[in-house]
């Protein structure tokens, strides 16, 4: 028999199994990896006797999946400080957008960005979050609005993955309503259903589609369209859903077996049976509630009781969410959500891999899986919502090597 690339030895393990225990805890355990995979997990006592190539014993250490952050608009150009400012002295988001403000400022700023430019903004953001565990991410589009600028921004998301981080990149096209078809949405939702949405995918620059269901941006019928047209391609879709109003987003999420229902703050009771029903994931973004001073709180207790998945990423974004950190909004999804420590972790772990339609590979550390791995100086997985801004990063591995 060949033996283990690597073997950790001497370490407690929060697998974020599903195996009836809290963390799904191994004490004093050890992993084994080989070609990138996860060959072998358990307590020590139960360890086979074979050699590795390279053993490391970390004991005080703990083992958790990597971090994925399964929700974000982290390619942008420039940045909304301005708005923020605006907003500190009374204006709403709606009033800005209303204005010329918000998304479609964004929109002028990534069209005019130079692309080594465009990457050179998103890295650093990505930096943040991969020195904090994230081992994952996904990326939207949405900034463009037209086809050669979506395009660019995909292309900036893929070659990011030269950092060392897997992305999952998202179609969002249906993200605003561009100025050349103001007063034309539905021109523009014909626009990306005949021509852009193809096109990108034809390019194998996506993997989902996502749209922003909201007074402000597209309507149900008009999101239906665009996701008729995503499943007719085999493309999986998510929703930006009841962030600001009650739209029946989550219904409608639920309807093309979303794999996500982002957001969620006016969900009703119909919307949580609706994904409950649909094995849909709820993903919560309590950075944007935190930025919008949001007071209505998504239904998480509803939520809970009917048993529907909840994850949790950052949204980074420049508008409504400046947030490049996944263990903060591990902390504002505990206290301003009132998450336990360990639905934090499971929501950007096991939870954020189902958003990502990725479970099969990620998510939990179990035999057959990705050797995504973070490693901790922590005492128990529970500090990781618990701290603000504390470095407890010991390591991270990527399909078995160290980044
Ligand atoms: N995600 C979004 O796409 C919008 N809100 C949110 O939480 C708006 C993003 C923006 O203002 O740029
Ligand atoms: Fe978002």
């Amino acid at each position: 028999m060949t033996e283990w690339d690597l073997l950790i030895t001497d370490v407690d393990i929060a697998t974020m199994a599903n195996n009836g225990t809290p963390y799904g805890l191994i004490k004093n355990g050890s992993l084994a990896i080989s070609e990138g995979l996860i060959v072998w997990l358990g307590p020590m006592k139960d360890l086979p006797n074979k050699t590795a190539k390279e053993t490391l014993s970390m004991p005080g250490k703990w083992l958790t999946p990597a971090l994925i952050d399964c929700h974000t608009h982290l390619v942008f150009g420039g940045n909304r400080a301005w708005e923020f400012e605006a907003r500190a002295k009374g204006k709403s988001y709606v009033d800005i957008a209303n204005e010329g403000g918000g998304i479609v400022s964004t929109v002028n700023a990534t069209r005019d960005c130079d692309i080594n430019v465009l990457t050179d903004t998103s890295r650093a953001r990505l930096l943040s979050l991969r020195q904090e565990g994230v081992g994952t991410i996904e990326i939207k589009s949405g900034y463009g609005l037209d086809l050669e600028t979506e395009i660019k921004m995909l292309k900036v998301a893929s070659n990011l993955e030269n950092e060392g981080i897997s992305v999952h990149k998202t179609f969002l096209g249906a993200h605003a309503i561009p100025p050349e078809y103001k007063n034309n949405s539905d021109s523009y939702i014909q626009y990306l259903c005949e021509e852009v949405l193809p096109e990108i995918n034809n390019l194998g620059l996506i993997e989902a589609v996502d749209a922003y269901c909201e007074k402000i941006a597209f309507s149900n019928n008009q999101i239906e369209k665009l996701f008729e047209k995503a499943i007719s391609l085999g493309l999986p879709v998510k929703l930006h859903a009841d962030q600001l109003s009650n739209s029946n987003g989550a219904k409608l999420a639920a309807d093309f077996n979303a794999l996500s229902a982002d957001h969620l703050e006016y969900t009703s009771m119909e919307g949580v049976h609706a994904l409950a029903e649909a094995d849909c994931v709820a993903v919560l973004l309590p950075g944007a509630f935190m930025t919008l001073r949001e007071t209505q709180l998504p239904p998480i207790q509803e939520l809970r009781n009917s048993g529907v998945s909840m994850a949790v990423a950052t949204d980074c974004n420049p508008g409504t969410s400046p947030l490049c950190s996944i263990r903060l909004a591990m902390t504002l999804a505990s206290n301003t959500f009132n998450l336990t420590p360990e639905e934090c972790l499971a929501g950007v772990t096991r939870e954020a891999a189902k958003a990502l339609g990725a479970t099969n590979t990620k998510g939990t550390l179990e035999q057959g899986k990705q050797a995504d791995i973070a490693v901790w100086d922590i005492n128990h997985p529970n500090e990781l919502s618990y701290w603000l801004g504390l470095d407890q990063l010991s390591a991270l591995y990527i399909k078995g090597k160290t980044h």
